[in-house]
């Protein structure tokens, strides 16, 4: 789509002009899950399941591919809810003890 106007073809094939709506996607955060030595493996399964939706099958996988690489995404969302849910597991953690951190990217 041309960025700074839009044009459409009218029924005598001219091009008009008209000016573009001015909605913006709202910019996009990514939610990462860091891997650590201490928390459990269900403990984080139990909190992909929780806050970001996921099925078991792909909560364990997610957990995975974190304890293997180091890192890993949850979810991308606009900033609020990324942040809402950054919160949410920050605080399931820290009631129960472990040591999970979780972080945002700007994608
Ligand atoms: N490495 C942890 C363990 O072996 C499991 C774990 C996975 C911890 C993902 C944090 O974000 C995490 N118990």
């Amino acid at each position: 789509m041309n960025d700074a106007l839009r044009t459409t073809r009218g029924d005598n094939g001219a091009l008009a002009e008209r000016a573009k709506p001015k909605l913006k996607k709202p910019p996009l955060y990514k939610v990462l899950l860091l891997n650590d030595d201490f928390t459990p493996m269900e403990f984080v399964v139990m909190l992909l399941m929780r806050f970001f939706n996921m099925g078991r099958d792909k909560a364990e996988q997610i957990m995975i591919h974190i304890h293997t690489r180091g890192l890993g995404v949850c979810g991308v969302y606009p900033h609020e809810i990324a942040e809402t849910k950054m919160r949410q597991t920050l605080d399931c953690a820290r009631e129960h003890q472990h040591p999970l951190q979780c972080t945002l990217e700007k994608e």
